[in-house]
């Protein structure tokens, strides 16, 4: 067997090796054209003398500016803003009583992965930032082929059947006429879209919620959405939903912070993914499953076939099988992160479909579409797609072919080739679909449970925390006070009414139409999952991002005393004064990375004042707009000696010593940083925003 379509070995990621074979390495290399030929001045175009025009006869050039000019291709027509990962799963369990996929047959079995995550609306260069729905498509390079698992970081969508996706999504993107505005749902269009498809008030829910501004792509879950089916040897059947869950907690910004950070670092979740992975902090998940019998299917509230409803954990757990760890970034954005091609119909043998709507029609969509963005039908042999296993079939030619086919025949069956590729043995690996019973009429008709719109989106809302529940009232006056008719924000209201009450009442006050006439009762009375907050999640201080700000009157023992134990916890450490470079202090030197202008508060996790800055810096904006940001954030804020007054400065910030810890503001008049000091600033950066210090709301 060749080199480039042979079985490769999971155990040793070899996909990794596999990708290196074709990663160039331009070292000590000569120039050359695209055909080998060298080249000694690809700078200046060759002219009919100094002052003529240049000539079309300069191949050089023109090989130089064709391929620039073709260097593009069309991006995702939804999420085409992504980063990716390379990593590994390893199974935790023998899953073979539930499924016949060998990637969950045995304890410790390793697989390599590839993840892209994602925003879904905004063009390829538009912010990480913005209030979105994020993608979260793992690619399992499995040995019986590619099996892609392609979520969302919310477990419900907006809609119930692909027919209507054009419609959503025609909605979200910016308005047609003058392509305004990016990357947001704040517009009419998508607003208006909501409220006369109440099918995605479930979505909306999470979408308002903080979900929608994650703090880090590491900090989100991934959810498969639709019911899947896991198959065993003996055939039996069982539905299943799938779920990343992040070993790093689920923690999100808050909305003023993540608008900010659109502006002040436009790449913020991929640059963090970059740098943890780069540092050696590769971030987990756990993959888990819901599990429900193929009979139970019809005893619950909601229908199994139903992208907008999820199944309540506390009904049925999730039980976990497995690790994913991402441990590698890309050699290459293009050739890996843009070429790669996921698709929901890449499974291997024990991973079924249900009949979702939704799901059957992603299975065209998704290979449909990278016909055309990856310009033909041959991209499963770009190297990020290609599986690691040998491929062999009669499909031949079109675009871009680089496997060379051997031999006449290209078709089954055939004598010519002794019958080869033969169809799959009983003992080799091969997919069936899993045979099942229809009954009933050609319809485009849908069960009732699909039409109960508002259960699970009071659910949902019944089970946030009291500042979770304020961050989605003003998230909801945020959007619709920016749609310009008035008639799409009555609607709203008068949809959310049906949800629950005193919600679509808040909302109305905010933006100038009027509450509900009848307000509505909430439609899951007493409910709660307390699996759908993001509250009390465990969160941990390494990687952590901590400003320092200082100047040349800084003490530097009490500096080095708190960095160098923040260190010891990887946390990452960043010095912020006025100017770069080294810097004098009264005891040495400390070397600024950053100025109060090049960075910003809204980039880190929380803010270190050490003793002797009080002076340089009193009267200072810009450093009390970086207390003013921490604080107003949430973030922790460490003040030490004569530090403390300028919090002191700021009329937010609680002055009562006992009151101070409970804010999340820790300070030390005394300028001594002892072991129990310490410790307390381990423990308040390595904990929850401080959400306490914002104001009810009114
Ligand atoms: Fe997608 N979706 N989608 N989607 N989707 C695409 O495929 C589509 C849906 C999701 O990082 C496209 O390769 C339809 C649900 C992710 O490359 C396209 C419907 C979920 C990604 C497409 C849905 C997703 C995509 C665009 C309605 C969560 C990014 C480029 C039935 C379970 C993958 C591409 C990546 C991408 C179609 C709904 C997740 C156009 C028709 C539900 C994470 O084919």
């Amino acid at each position: 067997m060749n080199k480039n379509n042979k079985c490769l070995n999971v155990e040793n990621n070899e996909k990794i090796n596999q990708l290196n074979d074709y990663v160039v390495n331009h070292d000590s290399a000569k120039m050359t054209t695209n055909m080998g030929l060298g080249i000694n001045d690809d700078q200046k175009i060759l002219k009919a003398g100094e002052n003529g025009p240049a000539l079309l006869e300069d191949f050089i050039f023109r090989e130089k500016i064709t391929h620039f000019d073709h260097e593009r291709i069309p991006e995702r027509i939804v999420h085409a803003r992504g980063f990716g990962a390379h990593g590994v799963f390893v199974s935790y369990k023998d899953m073979s009583s539930l499924t016949m996929a060998k990637f969950l047959s045995e304890p410790n079995k390793k697989t390599p992965v590839f993840v892209r995550f994602s925003t879904v609306v905004g063009f390829r260069g538009s912010p990480d930032t913005v209030r979105d729905v994020r993608g979260f498509a793992t690619k399992f390079y499995t040995e019986e082929g590619n099996y892609d698992l392609v979520g969302n970081n919310m477990p419900v969508f907006f809609i119930q059947d692909a027919i209507k996706f054009p419609d959503l999504i025609h909605s979200l993107k910016p308005e047609p006429n003058n392509e305004i505005p990016q990357a947001q749902s704040a517009h009419d269009t998508f607003w208006d879209f909501v409220a006369n498809n109440h099918e995605t008030a479930h979505n909306v829910m999470w979408l308002m919620s903080d979900r929608a501004i994650p703090l880090s792509y590491r900090t989100m879950d991934g959810f498969g959405i639709h019911t899947f089916k896991m198959i065993n040897k003996n055939g039996e059947v069982h539905l299943v939903k799938f779920h990343w869950k992040s070993l790093q907690g689920v923690h999100s910004l808050v909305w003023d912070e993540a608008q900010k950070i659109a502006g002040k670092d436009p790449d913020f979740n991929r640059r963090d993914l970059f740098e943890a992975i780069e540092n050696g902090m590769y971030p987990e998940w756990e993959l888990g499953i819901q599990v429900m019998k193929e009979e139970d299917q019809y005893n619950y509230d909601f229908d199994v076939l139903d992208s907008t409803k999820l199944w309540p954990e506390e009904i049925i757990p999730v039980q976990i099988i497995g690790k994913m760890t991402l441990n590698k970034n890309v050699t290459n954005y293009f050739s890996e992160t843009e070429q790669v091609a996921f698709c929901p119909a890449n499974l291997v043998p024990g991973i079924g479909l249900s009949n979702d709507p939704m799901l059957q029609g992603r299975l065209f969509s998704y290979l449909d579409t990278q016909i055309s963005r990856l310009g033909g039908p041959n991209f499963h042999e770009l190297p990020i797609n290609k599986p690691i296993v040998p491929i062999h079939n009669n499909q031949r030619d079109g675009m871009h072919r680089m496997q060379i086919d051997a031999g006449v025949s290209a078709y089954f069956n055939n004598a010519i080739n002794n019958g080869e590729p033969h169809l799959a043995r009983k003992n080799e690996s091969s997919y069936d679909h899993v045979p099942f019973e229809v009954h009933g009429k050609i319809t485009r008709d849908r069960k009732n449970k699909f039409f109960d719109y508002y259960t699970q989106p009071a659910l949902f809302w019944n089970s946030m925390t009291k500042y979770e529940k304020n961050h989605i009232i003003n998230a909801f006056r945020f959007e619709l006070g920016k749609c310009k008719r008035m008639s799409i924000r009555q609607a709203v209201v008068d949809m959310i009414n049906n949800i629950d009450g005193e919600l679509a009442k808040a909302v109305a006050l905010g933006i100038g139409v009027n509450p509900p006439k009848k307000i509505g009762a909430n439609k899951a009375p007493g409910k709660k999952s307390k699996a759908l907050s993001m509250a009390n999640q465990p969160l941990d201080v390494r990687t952590k991002k901590i400003a320092v700000l200082l100047n040349e009157n800084a003490n530097k023992k009490c500096i080095d005393d708190i960095c160098i134990a923040l260190k010891r916890e990887k946390s990452n450490i960043v010095m912020i004064s006025n100017v770069q470079g080294d810097l004098c202090v009264k005891d040495g030197e400390i070397n600024i990375a950053e100025t109060l202008d090049t960075t910003d508060m809204v980039l880190y996790d929380a803010l270190f004042l050490p003793d002797g800055i009080s002076d340089g810096f009193r009267n200072n904006n810009k450093v009390s707009t970086y207390i003013t940001n921490a604080y107003a954030h949430g973030k922790p804020i460490i003040a030490v000696g004569d530090a403390v007054d300028l919090l002191n400065d700021n009329r937010n910030i609680p002055t009562t010593e006992e009151k101070l810890m409970e804010y999340g503001v820790l300070i030390n008049k005394k300028c001594c940083c002892d072991e129990k000091f310490i410790k307390c600033i381990i423990e308040l950066v390595g904990g929850n925003r401080f959400f306490n210090r914002e104001n009810d709301f009114e």
